[in-house]
């Protein structure tokens, strides 16, 4: 069974790759995605400036999931777009996405020039949903400052690019924001869905909460946000133009996880909290696990499948 796939216009020889923020903020990571087996690989969120993150400790496994208040611990745009700039294109099959998340929408443009100007063939994921920086909102939450954002930045960008989303909850706010992504012409993914901001975990024995930063809030991910993130990959499938191209990330611990978010409409599909538990090995298993599926199924391609779940 074939599991390639394309998104802005480039090929993954599979569709499997980190979720950004995991196993991706300094090169001996990244040399560690590129010896798996996924199809491509992603940095963590760049700010302009480097970054110590949020005091520890703020990233927890839970019985069904994470929580993290990580705060965008980053080693600054300058070290991604140096990688990007050594990265061998040419002899390595697995595209290259860099992550940014500028603390303004002037921080983004400066990153984003810097990026255009080296001209290089790597794509850009902007992060719209950080959930963890105290005093700083997510922008995936307010549709007119993302639509601002998106009109300044997409001619800057120029080629090809996608964004990263926060879950939504309400059918209005699916239909508000693929309108405004469908008027962006060369935005060609929406990534969905970043961790389920600011849930609260507390420890029972102690009465404590689980990470240090924001009181204990922090963002959830893993199985437990499985449905949310279906629902968000699914909504927007429906939604955006052709050509316009989901990824899923959320809740995949499996290879079926996998097949369900490709039913929902997903391109390619990232892994987070099962990645920073199982490490970069999960890529052999999640991709045999599919294959295995998809063979059972007699499916031959993702386009036998993608976004053809059924409904009642
Ligand atoms: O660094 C983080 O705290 C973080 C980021 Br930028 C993000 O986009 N999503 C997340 O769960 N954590």
């Amino acid at each position: 069974v074939d599991l390639s796939t394309s998104i802005a216009g480039v090929s993954l020889p599979n569709l499997f790759f980190n979720a950004s923020g995991v196993w991706c903020q300094h090169e001996s990571e990244l040399k560690e995605l590129l010896n798996s087996e996924s199809g491509s690989l992603i940095t963590k969120s760049a700010t302009f400036e480097y970054r110590e993150g949020n005091p520890s400790p703020r990233y927890v496994p839970l019985p069904a999931g994470s929580i993290n208040s990580m705060g965008l611990p980053n080693e600054g745009y300058e070290y991604y777009l140096n990688y990007a700039k050594n990265y061998d294109y040419t002899n390595n099959v697995k595209p290259l996405f860099v992550s940014l998340s500028g603390l303004s929408l002037q921080d983004n443009v400066k990153m984003v020039e810097q990026f255009v100007a080296a001209d290089l063939p790597c794509i850009l994921e902007i992060n719209f949903s950080c959930p963890n920086v105290p005093g700083k909102p997510q922008l995936g939450y307010d549709m007119d400052a993302m639509e601002n954002a998106l009109k300044v930045l997409a001619p800057i960008v120029k080629k090809p690019f996608g964004i990263k989303l926060p879950p939504y909850f309400d059918i209005a706010h699916f239909d508000a924001v693929a309108a405004i992504v469908n008027k962006i012409d060369n935005l060609a993914f929406v990534t969905c869905v970043n961790s389920v901001g600011n849930g609260l975990a507390i420890d029972f024995e102690t009465e404590t909460a689980l990470i240090k930063p924001k009181d204990g809030f922090g963002g959830l991910g893993g199985a437990m946000i499985l449905n949310t993130a279906l629902a968000n990959v699914n909504a927007f499938h429906r939604r955006l133009n052709e050509g316009k191209k989901v990824i899923g990330v959320g809740g995949v611990t499996s290879g079926k996880e996998a097949f369900l978010h490709v039913l929902a409409g997903a391109s390619a599909v990232q892994i987070g909290t099962q990645l920073k538990e199982e490490g970069p090995v999960f890529f052999a298993r999640v991709k045999k696990e599919l294959e295995e599926i998809m063979q059972a199924k007699g499916y031959k391609s993702l386009d036998d499948f993608r976004g053809k779940v059924k409904t009642l």
